[in-house]
């Protein structure tokens, strides 16, 4: 590998230039004067990837060195955001791109403009997997993302009319520079069928599997490079194809048809990425994705294990399996098939191995959001993995028996089958019982957890709990997005910040007061919002004005996030100056951008709402010269780098015990916004490091929201109690944002006044209250930017680098390089 090395390729500027031009030439295959941007783009970022390829043959080498453990991310999601960009910043080649392109005559922005984001997820979940795998490089920890290579990702958003219209992602259209098929790396995996018992040559019963159908796992890899030391881990997903085999066979029958039939369905496996987040009606396709991507993951870690000439008993020390919520955790019957039925390992053995492998990433107490399956669609998939869960259940079941004498009910509640009613498999329960550990993703999301969804099994095994606070990467979510602001951090504190977040940062504070620096400050922000205007005029012919305060409020539309009660309190404003009183009111901009899942429709009439009130305030001038309302549309990594940078305040809002952590609360502050927030998720300890004084919070904690609803909640009496709410919604439902339509809110409006599962009415007052606090400290501009200086400097912890030394430590017992 030393020679390998002597032939990497230079990072000068003329051989940058002098690659580019060699990849347009080469891959690319035009001659320059007919070239497009995505030509150039092509070429920008075959020359990037070169760069890597020297680093990814060492960095194969160490998951090739049997006394480094590697570990295997395991998510039904990885949203990666653009590459491009990220490779440069990176690779520490930015200054030299930024010369050979503008020598080449070429706009590098606009070269990266040219890059369709891969959205093989649908929010947190799937972009926390991202941030993750940027720091396990950056930590030189060697890992292997494992995931499922969607053909189409989520879908791409365009609003119509107001309403929320999804158009296929079709992100491969025009090729991907960034992968490498590896189509060597390939495994079978079964589906279907039925199991049959035999007896061994020692006279053993055995159980094999008959499967229906075989399919293939083939592997794409992408490289990820961690922050300019020279590392590169790897993203592998795996495409779904037909087995040779079975289409042979329906030849030989003449069967052409049925032949392609089958190539067809195994193709559908990892076709698309289902597009929604907390709620999801077991459907037999999911399930078959989740086993198809976990079943070539763990056949693939088995070779490597091979590869390092090591055996089956040396698995938990040289791999662990991080379980990205449950999505994957069917893993656990699968390993447990695989060493029990193929490898004829004892079950005892087995489940101890199993055990020290796994750990499970919680991200989620909604009820409707945990995964069962009904048992009839999961024995029809996986029949044997369902035998071999009632057996794990069973010998389960027996030890808490014998812990605890005659309590039945506690049987009941911790049994990975459900049985009341019809019968399911608890994909959470199987995930906890199968790991070494459990961890929650905010210290109020893991105490509820363990309060809450998993007592009884942390009163069975509290050392296996952990919190492990989800942290975001600065060097995409600062220095790749907020240039600006990333320099003049540097300028003041120097460059160590971007990889030593938690120690460097905080030198910022000397700075709060000082008020050059907090002009140079504002100007950041200002140009920021200026960039954004720009942006949105540019494309959808939007007017906002870079001067009023830029309140957003991005994220999964969801009701239980209560975009719907911002939505409130913009009509409280647009009362007020309707009625002229508007005393108080500081300009504002108020934006939104998120995606709905297709079948939700109270989240899609909520787009609608937002929609329909910007127009309104769009076509008053007595309302817009104070108050402005956008809706981004298709919000994602690729437009978030627009967005975060430019807020002045950041909307983190929902019922509190709901959002498990929210990582779009860090980005915002960590990016100079303040944060208007409930107690829930990782608010409460961004406003522990923040400080109180620089944190809007407001509304019920977790326990009141708790008790209130024990003790009867009745959003009709809030409603009918408060003049200033009742105002609000009268004018929704008098048709005022609806053309005098007074039918299209009412599903909404009868779900608030009705059972308000979120409590929406219950914190209006505290929301708007807070919201004024927040408008007359904006009025201060000298404190206001001292509390952005403060927030950012005080953000430290909320690094993902933080995050993966956690998970070393305390889960996964390794040490970065
Ligand atoms: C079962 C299936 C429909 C499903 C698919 C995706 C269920 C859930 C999801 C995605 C969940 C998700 O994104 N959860 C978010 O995870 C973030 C990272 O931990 C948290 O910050 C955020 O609070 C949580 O909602």
């Amino acid at each position: 590998s030393t020679d390998v090395m002597h032939i990497g390729p230079g990072n000068s500027v003329a051989e940058l230039k002098e690659s580019i031009l060699g990849h347009f030439c080469f891959d690319v295959g035009k001659s320059p004067e007919y070239a497009t941007l995505h030509d150039w783009y092509m070429a920008v970022a075959y020359s990037v990837r070169e760069r890597m390829m020297e680093h990814w043959v060492s960095s194969l080498e160490r998951i090739r060195d049997k006394h480094q453990k590697i570990v295997g991310y395991l998510s039904a999601e990885f949203l990666m955001g653009p590459h491009l960009g990220n490779a440069i910043i990176n690779l520490g080649i930015e200054q030299q791109i930024k010369e050979a392109a503008e020598q080449l005559n070429i706009n590098l922005d606009e070269i990266l403009q040219q890059e369709e984001e891969p959205g093989l997820g649908n929010g947190g979940l799937g972009r926390l997997a991202a941030c993750y795998l940027d720091s396990l490089t950056t930590l030189k920890v060697p890992a292997i993302g494992y995931g499922i290579r969607y053909e189409f990702g989520i879908f791409d958003q365009m609003i119509r009319d107001g309403w929320q219209v999804e158009i296929t992602d079709k992100w491969l259209r025009n090729g991907n520079p960034w992968e490498i098929v590896k189509p060597e790396l390939n495994y079978g995996v079964k589906l279907g069928g039925k199991t049959q018992g035999y007896t061994d040559e020692k006279g053993g019963y055995r159980v094999k599997w008959i499967p229906e159908y075989e399919i293939r796992g083939v592997a794409y890899d992408t490289p990820v490079p961690g922050y300019k030391n020279e590392t590169i881990n790897l993203l592998r997903l795996w495409k779904s194809e037909a087995t040779e085999s079975f289409d042979f066979q329906a030849f030989d029958k003449g069967d052409y048809y049925g032949a392609v039939h089958e190539k067809v369905f195994s193709e559908t496996i990892s076709k698309v990425l289902y597009p929604n987040d907390v709620s999801e009606a077991g459907k037999k396709l999911r399930l078959s994705q989740q086993y198809f991507f976990v079943s070539c993951s763990l056949q693939d870690a088995l070779r490597i294990l091979e590869l390092r000439g090591l055996s089956l008993d040396d698995l938990p020390d040289a791999v662990t399996f991080q379980l990205n919520d449950t999505h994957p955790s069917i893993a656990i019957a699968e390993l447990m098939r695989l060493l029990v039925d193929e490898y004829m390992v004892d079950w005892d053995k087995a489940w101890e191995c199993t055990r020290k492998t796994f750990a499970y990433t919680n991200h989620t107490l909604l009820p409707e959001a945990l995964e069962k399956w009904s048992l009839p669609l999961f024995a029809h998939i996986l029949p044997r993995h369902l035998e071999i869960i009632y057996e794990i259940n069973s010998r389960f079941l027996s030890d808490i028996r014998n812990k605890y004498p005659g309590d039945d009910d506690r049987i009941r509640r911790m049994s990975i089958i459900d049985e009341q009613g019809s019968k399911y498999v608890r994909m959470a329960h199987l995930a906890t019982i199968g790991s070494h550990a459990v961890n929650g993703v905010s210290a109020l999301h893991t105490e509820l957890l363990k309060q809450d969804v998993l007592h009884d099994f942390y009163e069975l095994q509290p050392d296996a709990f952990f919190n492990v606070t989800n942290g975001v990467t600065p060097r995409r979510w600062i220095k790749l997005y907020n240039p600006r602001l990333a320099s003049l951090i540097s300028d003041r504190i120097g460059e160590r910040w971007i990889t030593h977040l938690e120690t460097d940062l905080i030198n910022l504070q000397s700075f709060a007061d000082d008020l050059s620096f907090q002009q140079a400050w504002r100007d950041v922000k200002k140009q920021n919002k200026t960039d954004l205007a720009h942006l949105l005029k540019q494309r959808f012919g939007m007017n906002i004005n870079p001067d009023s305060l830029f309140d957003i409020q991005v994220k999964r539309i969801h009701e239980y996030k209560r975009q719907h009660l911002n939505a409130l309190h913009i009509i409280h404003l647009y009362n007020r100056i309707k009625q002229k009183r508007t005393d108080g009111i500081t300009p504002r901009t108020f934006i939104f951008g998120g995606k709905a899942a297709p079948a939700y429709y109270l989240a899609k009439l909520i787009i609608k709402l937002i929609n329909a009130i910007g127009e309104t305030i769009d076509n008053d001038p007595e309302v817009n010269q104070f108050i402005r309302v956008v809706f981004f549309p298709d919000f994602n990594v690729k437009n978030g780098a627009h967005v975060y940078k430019a807020a002045d305040l950041s909307e983190q809002i929902s019922t509190a015990g709901k959002e498990a952590s929210g990582t779009g609360n860090m980005k915002f502050s960590m990016n100079g916004a303040l944060t208007i927030g409930t107690y829930d998720g990782a608010n409460i300890e961004i406003m522990e490091c923040v400080g109180e004084d620089n944190f809007f919070l407001f509304g019920l904690d977790a326990a009141e929201v708790k008790a209130i609803k024990q003790n009867g909640y009745h959003p009709y009496d809030v409603y009918n109690n408060n003049n200033d709410l009742k105002e609000v919604i009268d004018l929704i439902q008098s048709g005022a944002f609806s053309k005098g339509d007074t039918n299209i809110f009412k599903p909404l409006i009868n779900s608030l006044l009705g059972d308000d599962p979120y409590l929406v009415l219950q914190d209006y007052q505290a929301y708007v209250d807070c919201q004024q606090r927040v408008s007359a400290a904006y009025n201060n501009e000298q404190a206001w930017t001292k509390m952005s200086i403060l927030n950012v400097a005080r953000m430290g912890k909320f690094s993902s680098d933080r995050s993966i030394r956690d998970y070393c430590e305390n889960i996964w017992h390794v040490t970065p390089g």
